[in-house]
């Protein structure tokens, strides 16, 4: 486990201090920086925290897909939208312990299942609370994202042994309600206040290529940064655009773009595991290693992410070992 454990201003070791406390215009400056000079800092502080040839893998599952009540204009599972997914039904715990078995074997450390609810009902997280030990009881790290938690809720995930919950603010709160109208910005840090004070680690990170300007991606990570304490996993997810929903067809962002938002993460959140998450299979193999370079240290493992696919595990394994990237072991 990779939780923060002290993240004080002044700290003895002479390491540099974890802060809670950044501008904007610091932020923005970050992002300004020449290229190169952004990467150097980034791959600097990476190197202070971390093994800088290890990669953490996470496997995904969507154990209740579709039919979501929410308007997430980038989502394929919101009942708002034609895209194609059907809605299914909350999956019976063997058979996400089956598949939580084979990505076991396939390499991946942690097990991340994923819901398409606003929020859960709590005869839904009993449900949950069996996969959560199922998965714990394999020796893998459990993860779960069920949409809007009450404070009961995260307690309840939290006797069961979850190690992490994920929730995305996804983008700034600004450029938020351009994003989804069926809930607000405040409704997103509640939960993640709830998960934090269940003792639960937090996975929480956004979404870029959703039409929003470098300055929202900016204040999208100030605002993870300046949380009380940092979520241990920051998911950095590009658009992956499905046809139906209403981001289909946005410009595309640039690569470089996309690699800045991964060295700024990184440099305020020097603790955080980063994750390169959705959208890896429009990279190529170069754009990802400069998202190792600039501090990325985590990816999904597995051809699917929840409906969408993603690299095929052998060539992932190919794109690590061509670089002499290694599993990072729990
Ligand atoms: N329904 C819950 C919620 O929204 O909190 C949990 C599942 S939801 C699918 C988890 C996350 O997946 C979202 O917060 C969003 O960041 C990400 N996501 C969904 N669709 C995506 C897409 N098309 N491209 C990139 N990320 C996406
Ligand atoms: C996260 O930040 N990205 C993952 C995970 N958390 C749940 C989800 C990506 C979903 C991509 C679209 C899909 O496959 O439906
Ligand atoms: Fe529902 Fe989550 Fe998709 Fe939003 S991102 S529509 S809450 S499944």
């Amino acid at each position: 486990m990779r939780a923060e454990d002290s993240q004080s201003h002044t700290e003895p070791t002479g390491a540099p201090a974890v802060r809670h406390d950044w501008s904007a215009e610091e932020v923005r400056a970050l992002f300004d920086l020449p290229f190169s000079d952004l990467i150097y800092l980034a791959q600097t502080v990476h190197r202070e925290n971390f093994d800088a040839n290890q990669v953490q893998m996470s496997t995904l599952l969507s154990i209740k897909t579709g039919g979501c009540p929410e308007d997430c204009a980038y989502c394929p599972q919101s009942a708002h939208y034609e895209a194609g997914v059907p809605a299914e039904r909350l999956m019976q715990v063997e058979a996400v312990l089956d598949e939580a078995r084979r990505a076991k074997a396939a390499g991946a450390t942690r097990y991340c299942m994923g819901a398409a609810w606003r929020s859960p009902k709590d005869r839904d997280i009993e449900a949950v609370c069996d996969m959560v030990e199922g998965v714990r009881a394999l020796g893998m790290e459990s993860c779960v994202t069920l949409g809007m938690l009450s404070a009961g809720q995260a307690e309840r995930l939290a006797e069961a042994g979850l190690d992490y919950y994920n929730h995305n603010l996804d983008t700034s709160e600004e450029f938020y309600g351009k994003i989804i109208t069926t809930r607000n910005y405040q409704d997103r840090l509640d939960t993640l206040a709830h998960v934090r004070a269940a003792g639960i680690n937090v996975c929480c990170g956004g979404i870029v290529g959703m039409g929003e300007g470098r300055g929202d991606r900016a204040e999208l990570l100030r605002t993870l940064a300046n949380l009380p304490q940092h979520p241990e996993s920051v998911p950095i997810n590009n658009l992956v655009q499905v046809e139906g929903t209403p981001l289909h067809g946005s410009e595309p962002l640039d690569a470089f773009e996309f690699v800045r938002a991964i060295a700024v993460a990184r440099v305020l959140m020097p603790r955080s595991m980063v994750r390169l998450s959705a959208g890896r299979e429009d990279m190529s193999d170069e754009t990802q290693a400069l998202c190792f370079l600039a501090g990325a240290n985590s990816i999904f493992l597995g051809d699917k992410l929840l409906t969408t696919t993603n690299p095929l595990p052998d060539s992932d394994m190919a794109l690590l070992d061509k670089l002499g990237v290694e599993a990072m072991p729990i």
